[in-house]
């Protein structure tokens, strides 16, 4: 088995936070998602949508993070998924809004374009689409304080599931324009209990080392400079 990843892809992350808390052992590869080489045509041999992360176990190959966590999950018996069927479709319930409402709306919308020069919008949109995502990713952050975390340590309830890895991975991102959990008080307890696993730091070292060598200081202060902006603006 064999996993292609990056440490500074969040989906990577998600799931190397899994294999080092289940201590899994595989073949990996780093393809720098920077440099562009999971855009090579060796890379799209491998998985045509080139993106990261990649398992690859024999015939299998699996290129969405929710479905790889599931299948690790599976494979060494974790009781982070549970096989119970309404607490199983619970985890995948809210994996996929991980994957699809938080990952738009927060990362995708908001957070990316102010850490990546390729993901800004166009000259002159660029602050205006970032406001509507800020607005649709408080959104979404409000249902998972107040609902699916509510009165619950975990997204599904009393005990850490998958969702919470692949959760807790995305909404950390926020810390890197400095985003603020004052709002979203289960949240940010809920962050605290993820960073708390004896893994979380392994996980996302590698990522903050690459985001610190790469960044410029001239992209660090117009990050800086886009967020106070916003802050001051609209929070
Ligand atoms: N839906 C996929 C998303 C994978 C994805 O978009 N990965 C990002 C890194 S986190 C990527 O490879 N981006 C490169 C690109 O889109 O060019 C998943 O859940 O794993």
């Amino acid at each position: 088995m064999k996993l292609y990843h990056d440490p500074l892809s969040t989906d990577s992350r998600a799931v190397l936070l899994f294999a080092h808390e289940h201590r899994l052992k595989f073949d990996e590869e780093i393809v720098s998602i920077w440099d562009g080489a999971h855009l090579s045509d060796v890379f799209a041999g491998l998985n045509p949508d080139r993106t990261l992360p990649l398992l690859v176990d024999r015939n299998l190959r699996l290129t969405q993070a929710s479905t790889i966590l599931k299948y690790l999950a599976e494979l060494t018996g974790s009781q982070t998924y549970p096989h119970a069927l309404h607490p199983r479709m619970l985890v995948n319930e809210r994996l996929d809004w991980f994957s699809n409402a938080l990952a738009r709306d927060f990362l995708h919308g908001f957070v990316y374009p102010q850490m990546f020069p390729a993901c800004r919008y166009a000259d002159g949109e660029h602050q205006a689409a970032l406001r509507r995502h800020l607005a649709a990713a408080h959104r979404k952050l409000y249902v998972l304080d107040r609902h699916f975390l509510g009165a619950s340590p975990y997204v599904c309830g009393q005990e850490v599931t998958i969702a919470d890895y692949l959760g807790a991975t995305y909404v950390g991102v926020g810390d890197w324009i400095g985003f603020s959990l004052a709002d979203y008080p289960r949240i940010a307890a809920w962050m605290d209990r993820m960073r708390s696993l004896q893994s979380w730091s392994t996980s996302h070292h590698e990522f903050e080392a690459g985001l610190i060598a790469r960044w410029s200081p001239e992209i660090a202060e117009r990050l800086a400079g886009t967020q106070a902006g916003l802050i001051s603006d609209l929070v």
